[in-house]
């Protein structure tokens, strides 16, 4: 298992990363942490559950999703890192803009989370490498509002792998340590449900890119489908077992960690599969 040199973070476990969306409309909890106060309440109750970190986001990311002002975005996600970070709590920023990475790096915020991995912002490559930090690269076509019109692969694992080695080189080529990326299939970012089945099936081969690995499946629409019954599929919030089962997959394929809406079940199954681990290697 790979990690991360952030200090106040476990090395020796898959570390639980919880989500604040600062955002009316996310599809897992839109509107419930849109005011800052409320937001900032929700980061610690997410840490005082288990999270190890808290990601912080103000643009809705679902499928359709239209995008936010870039002023706006600030201001929903600033204050909210500045108090976090201030109350000791590891923040990543969860944001495609540099202004907002810059910003929120200066309010205390330990890593960039991008789910474009540098391709929707040419500046935000050169910024994380001048400011060296973490960043997370995650495997992204297209926004928002035409992502699912981009799911076309010969082969979606390989296409997938292919692609994301081709935005690493990008990302490294531009200045940032090899050490300090963290790679993320990006579930659901243009991918049907099938398709994340099948990425989630091969973890190992996006372990096997070299980089501390991020899965981020919580709440997603694809285990709405799995769970669905007559009345349809699984509400988004009946869906944290789901989630917690993929965060054990995860640990057990050696994920440095997994990005969930309900820490408390996953801090719990990430514990049992680095004590499960700690044994296979002591045997
Ligand atoms: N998914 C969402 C938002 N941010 N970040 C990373 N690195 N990987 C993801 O898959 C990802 C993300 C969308 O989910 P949300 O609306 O519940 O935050």
């Amino acid at each position: 298992m790979l990690t991360l040199p952030i200090a106040g973070l476990p090395r020796d476990r898959c570390v639980v990363m919880g989500v604040v969306n600062v955002t009316p409309d996310s599809f897992s909890d839109g509107g419930r942490w849109f005011d800052p106060g409320a937001a900032v309440e929700h980061g610690l109750e997410l840490v005082r559950q288990g999270a190890d970190l808290v990601d912080v986001g103000g643009e809705s990311t679902r499928p359709g999703a239209l995008p936010v002002d870039r002023d706006e975005e600030l201001r929903r996600v600033v204050p909210v890192v500045r108090r976090l970070a201030e109350a000791g709590v590891v923040v990543s920023v969860d944001t495609m803009w540099a202004e907002t990475a810059e910003a929120s790096l200066e309010a205390g915020a330990a890593i960039v989370n991008d789910v474009s991995g540098g391709r929707a912002d040419p500046r935000m490559v050169p910024l994380v490498a001048a400011a060296g930090v973490p960043f997370v690269v995650m495997h992204w076509r297209a926004h928002s509002p035409s992502m699912q019109q981009h799911t076309e692969y010969a082969d979606v694992l390989e296409d997938v792998l292919a692609e994301l080695g081709e935005q690493l080189r990008t990302v490294v080529d531009g200045g940032v340590a090899p050490e300090r990326i963290v790679v993320d299939p990006g579930l659901g970012f243009s991918k049907t449900g099938e398709q994340n089945w099948t990425l989630l099936a091969h973890l190992d081969r996006f372990a096997a890119l070299g980089h501390p690995l991020l899965v981020a499946a919580s709440r997603k629409g694809f285990l709405g489908a799995l769970l669905a019954d007559e009345v349809g599929p699984r509400p988004v919030g009946e869906r944290d077992d789901a989630t917690a089962a993929i965060s054990t997959v995860s640990a057990m394929a050696g994920a440095w960690g997994v990005r969930v809406h309900e820490p408390r079940r996953s801090a719990d199954a990430v514990r049992v599969v680095a004590r499960l681990r700690a044994e296979a290697s002591d045997g």
